[in-house]
């Protein structure tokens, strides 16, 4: 187990401003944690058979410019943030690869249109998992992965590498609060009637309506994540009292008007 590597990947990251690191053994996948559980093709040493470690990082997603969305505002965000992630999973992969440790990175995403997605709404890696491996989070009601820091406010990616380092413990807690903002706010309840594990994402549904929003260039929806009460960034940016997501509430109708004026513009 390399310390070393994990401070060398730390400092890298503290370079780059990226809050979110965590470690976790690709040995994990295979004793999972929860059923059903990411079938075997999708795990890491099925993709990739060097990997002994994944590293995953996150970057949040403003929560200002979440409260416009669907707005042309969060599309670029959204955008942004997408880009970094990548970027800076490529350049960690391939600075462990020249230290000696081959590694490469898994995109943010990886699907090449909304309209594959709704035929067939999964990615070959899911970063949620390796994020919930790496003690990052635990998986909220809204299918999220939700994180002390920003809640569900927050985009992953994966770097695979065939160096050995010290995991971090997966979190025994539940961040989740089970409020239920995230089901009623849902615009076309794509969360609702669902067993297991304790909501899920109707992927389909929620997946149509991000292709209608891509129609308009105001894609993706990010309600669920919006309404969510968990994460510090809510302190931060003084957010913590959820009624002004509340349009009738007119103590915050500064807030609102600023919303409406962003989402007037730049789409359809
Ligand atoms: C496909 C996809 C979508 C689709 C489908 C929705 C979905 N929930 O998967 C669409 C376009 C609709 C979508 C929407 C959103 N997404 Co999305 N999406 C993905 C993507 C590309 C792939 C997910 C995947 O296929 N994983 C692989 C499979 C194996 O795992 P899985 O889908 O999680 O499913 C497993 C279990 O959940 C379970 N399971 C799943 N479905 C079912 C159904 C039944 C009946 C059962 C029993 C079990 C079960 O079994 C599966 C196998 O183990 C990931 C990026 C990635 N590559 O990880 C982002 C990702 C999950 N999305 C993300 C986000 C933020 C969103 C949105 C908020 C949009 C936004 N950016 O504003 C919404 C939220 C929707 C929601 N509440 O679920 C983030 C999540 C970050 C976080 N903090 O958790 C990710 C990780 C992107 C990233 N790089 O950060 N997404």
């Amino acid at each position: 187990m390399s310390d070393e590597i994990r401070d060398r990947v730390a400092s890298m990251c503290r370079h780059l401003d990226i809050p979110l690191v965590g470690f976790a053994s690709a040995g994990q996948w295979d004793n999972p944690p929860f059923e059903p559980w990411v079938p075997a093709e999708f795990r890491p040493k099925a993709i990739y058979p060097e990997t002994r470690t994944v590293i995953v990082i996150g970057l949040p997603v403003s929560l200002p410019i979440l409260e416009t969305a669907p707005s042309i505002h969060y599309h670029e965000l959204y955008r942004t943030v997408n880009s970094l992630l990548d970027m800076h999973g490529y350049r960690i992969a391939e600075a462990l690869t020249r230290l000696g440790h081959p590694s490469i990175w898994i995109p943010r995403d990886g699907y090449g249109s909304i309209g594959i997605l709704k035929e067939r709404p999964v990615a070959f890696f899911s970063h949620r998992h390796a994020a919930y491996l790496a003690g990052l989070g635990t998986f909220g009601i809204n299918n999220m992965l939700l994180t002390p820091e920003f809640g569900p406010r927050v985009r992953f990616a994966s770097i695979f590498t065939s160096a050995e380092i010290t995991p971090d413990p997966i979190r025994q807690d539940n961040l989740c609060t089970r409020c239920m903002q995230c089901v009623n706010a849902c615009p076309v309840k794509a969360l609702e009637g669902h067993d297991y594990p304790e909501s899920l994402t109707e992927k389909k549904t929620c997946a149509a309506r991000s292709e209608a929003l891509n129609n308009r260039f105001i894609s993706p929806c990010g309600l669920c994540i919006k309404v969510c009460p968990v994460g510090e960034d809510r302190k931060r940016f003084g957010r913590e009292d959820m009624a002004m997501y509340h349009e009738d509430d007119t103590r915050f109708s500064a807030y609102h008007q600023a919303w409406k004026h962003v989402r007037s513009y730049g789409g359809r």
